[in-house]
């Protein structure tokens, strides 16, 4: 087979989709009752059988899960098959304490390969081309979705994982490389990279699939033009599997969800209320293919619009526009997330007052993470040396929570605005929204 395209399913009439999804829930929340005490106690509690759920038209009797209740559940809480089932475990970033961690059994990476390979058809992908994938390999699921989904198309593909630049360039060069997958802002770093370098001329590339962070449409036109490519959105969170939730299409107007493995609704974030397609609220997902870790109403915290209108491309799934922004705090930095909680933890561990403001900026396409904090009168009347010596002791402390690298900036007591109403304790000056 030349091409790894699923056409009878990604174009498949909405009677179609509609009763895999009915069918495939049905069979989910049969399977998680018998096998997650976790669903069984909330089932039961909400005096729900999984014979009250026949279809997705039911699903809104079932309550919402969020990312509080994986954390409490880890690390095994929600596995819903024994152990020597599962395969593969994947994290999100950035948290330390108790993760959220995600499990997946061979059957879950052969259908997370599947939504991954589908990006790639729909960027172009087939299997005469070379797939650079630098999004990071480990527990973040960048790297490994699309290293699988590439390998289901065919490609060569090239396991660069992300960093040591030069190398990456070099190897885009000689490999000849033609699709690349990585973050839109080491998108925009390489691409900056291979122009100061005078490369330009020697890079084959024809498609990006850039994700796992918020970018604007400028960005993306500044991407297509310096490495001359179609650069492509890509969405997905660990919790539900990684890259391959949804993606982009040859229509580059929003990312159309794998209706046949996950069931999408918009909600309002403070009211839990379901709402119609084309409304503005927070994206919850239901998986429905999975068996190691199938989550019901998971709430993304992504706020988000679906689409039905017909799209150029001929594919019939539901498409979300780009996230437009988040029904909590969590910050995405150097595509790591970062809570402005765990900032907290570590200032009030240390013995700083609850008086700090979080600056994130983008410069030269790399974010850069500064924490202003302020000290009390007895720290401040200490010697400039201190002041060096605590500064480093927070940097630390805080790569060990976060990490990644944030700056520290001690200041006077009382330099920071009061705000008479919520703090404003993080400016967020990437505008990425
Ligand atoms: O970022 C998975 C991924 C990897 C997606 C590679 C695309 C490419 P997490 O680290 O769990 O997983 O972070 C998930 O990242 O809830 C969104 O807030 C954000 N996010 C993911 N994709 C996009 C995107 C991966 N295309 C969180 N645009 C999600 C904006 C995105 N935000």
């Amino acid at each position: 087979m030349e091409h790894y395209y699923q056409k009878d399913i990604e174009c498949a009439s909405r009677k179609q989709i509609t009763a895999w999804q009915d069918e495939r829930l049905v069979n989910t929340v049969k399977h998680v009752y018998e096998n997650v005490p976790y669903y069984k106690k909330i089932m039961d509690e909400k005096g729900l059988t999984p014979a009250d759920i026949k279809s997705a038209a039911d699903l809104k009797k079932l309550p919402f899960l969020t990312k509080d209740d994986l954390r409490e559940a880890y690390p095994y809480g929600l596995l819903a098959v024994p152990l020597r089932e599962a395969v593969r475990i994947q994290s999100t970033s950035g948290t330390t304490g108790k993760r959220v961690v995600a499990f997946y059994t061979q059957h879950d990476i052969d259908l997370w390969d599947d939504c991954c390979a589908r990006a790639i058809m729909a960027a172009g992908g087939t299997k005469d081309d070379v797939v650079h994938v630098s999004y990071g390999y480990g527990l973040f699921t960048g790297g490994p979705g699309l290293n699988g989904g590439s390998h289901k198309v065919g490609s060569l593909t090239l396991p660069m994982s992300s960093g040591n630049t030069e190398r990456q360039i070099q190897f885009m060069v000689d490999l000849e490389s033609t699709i690349l997958c990585c973050t839109p802002s080491y998108a925009a770093f390489l691409a900056e990279t291979i122009w100061e370098m005078g490369l330009q001329d020697k890079i084959k590339l024809k498609a990006g699939i850039f994700g796992a962070e918020a970018w604007s449409e400028e960005m993306r036109q500044d991407i297509q033009s310096k490495l001359n490519i179609k650069a492509y959105d890509i969405y997905g969170l660990t919790e539900i599997s990684g890259p391959g939730v949804s993606f982009e299409c040859s229509a580059q107007k929003g990312m159309h969800i794998n209706e046949d493995h996950f069931i999408a609704e918009i909600i309002d974030p403070v009211t839990g209320e379901v709402l119609p397609d084309g409304q503005k609220g927070e994206l919850v997902f239901t998986s429905i293919t999975k068996e190691a870790f199938p989550l019901l109403r998971y709430r993304t915290r992504d706020i988000c619009i679906l689409s039905r209108e017909k799209c150029s491309c001929g594919r019939t799934h539901v498409k979300m526009t780009k996230p437009l922004g988040r029904s909590d705090d969590m910050l995405i930095v150097k595509g790591v997330n970062v809570f402005p909680s765990q900032i907290e933890t570590v200032l009030l561990n240390k013995g700083y007052p609850a008086n700090y403001q979080i600056i994130v900026s983008r410069e030269k396409n790399s974010d850069k993470l500064e924490v202003q904090v302020e000290m009390t009168p007895e720290m401040f009347s200490d010697t400039i040396s201190t002041v060096y010596d605590r500064e480093k002791e927070l940097v630390d402390a805080m790569r060990a929570m976060l990490g990644i690298h944030a700056e520290v900036h001690l200041v006077a007591p009382k330099t920071i605005v009061r705000s008479e109403g919520k703090a404003v304790r993080v400016v967020d000056k990437r505008h990425l929204y």
